[in-house]
């Protein structure tokens, strides 16, 4: 059962498209305070309960004893002090006793203490008491979050390409870097079905625009690599470059389409071009505007966009920087400078500068003629990026799918692309939160999602990269990226471990038809892609605790190694279950596992996948991109109940059209 609580005047995020009759009165659970200092929800926690969700967040599966905040930031340190991050998925599944799904439908800074105050206490408080708050009730975690899809719109079904293996790094810039990357992979026999396009593509990171010196005939690569099986997919950034001849800048100035100061000039703010504008949307004539620019690309025969920046990043204004210098100034001309005004107006000053809330509070948006504060729906700015993309594509491209993921978003935004998790590090932690951030990220909606492999920050070692790639490979966007400047980390570059890394791409795409059907399954039917064991056993006290190991799809569970230097790991059964110990599509071993705790072990070049009983995995040849898999000719791994069979449901279709809903799509295969 689902509820709708109305508090204030709320902002129509659209993050919800069921019609839901608003209920009088007071939730069924906890307490609800409004007043002029704001919202706040309360109730109590159960020993037992755990509390599933917030998306994309750090920490745990289970998000209790910390706080997590909603205000989108980019900031590329993901350490686990941190409160926030990229998105804001206001949802929560409280399971124990009951289960309980509360989403806070509200388009700013909101504040979820979950625990961390009082650990038996539950508290979510924002500033203004202006929101709807949904409540779900149901039988089960997965129940609760079913009937949360539902109202919440289906969600983003990407190309089929965009499930083969895609290698980016910030820094790639010529024909001829994405040229060799492409032939390296070839002869490495490496499969790869994209390559990245990083800011360095553009011309001055203009934004639609290709650096006409290095790409003369853009069109003419983009089809000459589509011929190699390979996507070019280039970044499109929020910020718009202000330069008078560039017809982005100069439209969106003239129709009144970029968000405003207060006396109606544009606003200006810095990211990678230099001055910029944002564009407003928002407003549903500047989104469209904004969206009709892909054009330019998708003329050139681009397929896939990623959408980078939107929270939108902000170096600095130039009013605060000119603040920021007058200071300085002033503080350069006295003899001591006291180490408080060192770190405080020094240093603390100068990182301020960056995605400073001031600067937020300084521009507007114009949503259907009404002036709004862009702090009031921050959180709404990188989804409606998105949506901008998104709702171009359909006139765009008509009746195919289009690649798109967002850095930034918001719970409705799934709708129109997925997205990634931003710039981590290449650290084992960073590896844990991967798997960890996966199922709270695609019960919010994003079902298309995945992190940057290796780790974008900091050097990655070969262990690393072989071991992040063996869970890697069953996430549904799977692509290696790095920062600037970072160890070179194409798989093709370690030599020790090119033969094992290369089993492990060549395994994903022979487990493609189980990862897509899992997929198509998922978005269609409002079921899960990766989830808690909590949510399948959650009367197994040992099952609730679980946090390292997911349920994939009906009928597979993983058990990814994360910690360097180990060569196996404790595992816990709820059920039975067959163990494949994996080195490649034609090299594993299996066993019979009873239900219970087991060591594992799995060594550096070994993967475990677990099959549950009763279900098959269908496994194809593998192939050197999506449109050379066969998945006709198919095996099937397989762990038989009791009555011997094992089945499971396998989808196809083209992999590029719309047509998702016709039944011979679906086949059941039997072992
Ligand atoms: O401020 O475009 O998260 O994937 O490589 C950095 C350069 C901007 C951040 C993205 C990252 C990308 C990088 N971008």
């Amino acid at each position: 059962m689902i509820q709708k609580y109305l508090y204030g005047v709320p902002f129509d995020t659209e993050s919800v498209v069921a019609p839901i009759p608003a209920s009088q009165g007071d939730p069924p659970v906890g307490t609800v305070k409004t007043s002029e200092s704001g919202f706040c929800f309360a109730c109590p926690l159960a020993e037992g309960d755990r509390v599933y969700g917030l998306g994309e967040a750090n920490r745990g599966i289970n998000k209790r004893g910390f706080v997590y905040v909603s205000d989108n930031v980019d900031d590329g340190l993901h350490t686990e002090n941190k409160q926030r991050m990229y998105a804001a998925h206001n949802f929560i599944v409280i399971s124990g006793q009951q289960n309980l799904g509360l989403f806070f439908d509200y388009p700013a800074r909101i504040r979820f203490d979950i625990g961390f105050t009082r650990r038996d206490w539950l508290e979510v408080t924002c500033e203004r008491a202006d929101l709807a708050l949904y409540v779900i009730t149901g039988d089960s975690a997965c129940d609760v979050v079913k009937q949360f899809r539902a109202i919440i719109g289906r969600s983003y079904i990407p190309p089929k390409f965009a499930f083969g293996f895609g290698q980016s790094r910030y820094g790639y810039k010529t024909q001829a870097d994405f040229e060799e990357v492409v032939a390296k992979h070839r002869q490495a026999h490496i499969p790869l079905d994209m390559v990245y396009m990083d800011i360095d593509y553009m011309d001055h990171y203009k934004d639609f625009t290709v650096n006409p010196e290095e790409f003369p005939d853009f069109s003419g690569f983009v089809s000459k690599m589509k011929e190699q099986g390979v996507r070019l997919v280039p970044i499109v950034d929020a910020g718009v470059k202000e330069e008078a001849g560039y017809s982005v800048c100069d439209e969106g100035k003239e129709k009144g389409y970029f968000c405003k100061r207060a006396d109606g000039t544009d606003f200006e703010g810095t990211v990678w071009p230099g001055w910029s504008h944002f564009p407003d949307v928002l407003n549903p004539e500047a989104r469209a505007w904004f969206g009709s620019q892909y054009k330019a690309l998708t003329d050139c025969g681009i397929e896939g966009f990623w959408n980078d920046m939107n929270e939108p990043a902000l170096f600095y204004s130039p009013e605060r920087l000119k603040a920021f210098f007058e200071s300085m100034d002033e503080l350069s001309r006295k003899d001591n400078i006291v180490q408080d005004e060192f770190f405080g107006k020094v240093v603390g000053g100068a990182l301020g500068l960056m995605n400073a809330p001031e600067d937020y509070a300084s521009f507007y948006h114009n949503v259907n003629g009404q002036r709004v504060r862009h702090d009031r729906v921050h959180n709404l700015y990188g989804g409606n990026m998105t949506r901008a993309a998104g709702e171009a594509f359909a006139c765009l491209r008509p009746g195919r799918r289009t690649l798109l993921y967002s850095r930034s978003s918001f719970i409705g935004s799934h709708r129109y692309g997925g997205i990634w998790l931003g710039d981590n590090a290449s650290t084992w932690a960073q590896l844990l939160a991967n798997i960890q951030m996966m199922p709270n990220v695609q019960l919010c909606g994003f079902l298309y999602t995945g992190a940057d492999l290796c780790g974008f920050s900091y050097d990655t070692t070969p262990d690393l990269a072989l071991r992040w790639l063996e869970f890697g490979l069953f996430t549904p966007l799977m692509r290696n990226h790095a920062t600037d400047g970072s160890r070179m980390q194409e798989y093709y570059r370690f030599a020790d471990m090119l033969p094992a890394l290369r089993k492990m791409l060549r395994l994903r795409y022979a487990l493609l038809p189980y990862l897509y059907s899992t997929f198509m399954k998922a978005a269609l039917e409002n079921t899960s892609y990766f989830r808690p064991l909590g949510f399948d056993f959650p009367a197994d006290p040992d099952a609730r605790e679980v946090q390292d190991q997911l349920l994939l799809g009906e009928g597979v569970m993983v058990a990814p190694v994360y910690t360097q230097n180990a060569s196996g790991r404790h595992v816990y059964l709820p059920e039975a279950m067959k163990l494949y110990r994996i080195r490649s599509v034609d090299d594993y071993d299996t066993e019979l596992l009873p239900a219970g705790h087991h060591y594992v072990r799995c060594a550096l070049d070994e993967v475990l996948l677990f099959i549950r009983p009763g279900h098959a995995v269908p496994v194809a040849r593998p192939a050197s991109c999506t449109a050379q898999l066969d998945d006709t000719a198919l095996t099937l791994w397989a762990c038989p109940d009791e009555n011997g069979s094992a089945r499971c449901r396998m989808y196809t279709d083209d992999g590029e059209t719309s047509d998702f809903a016709a039944p011979e799509h679906w086949k059941t295969l039997e072992a």
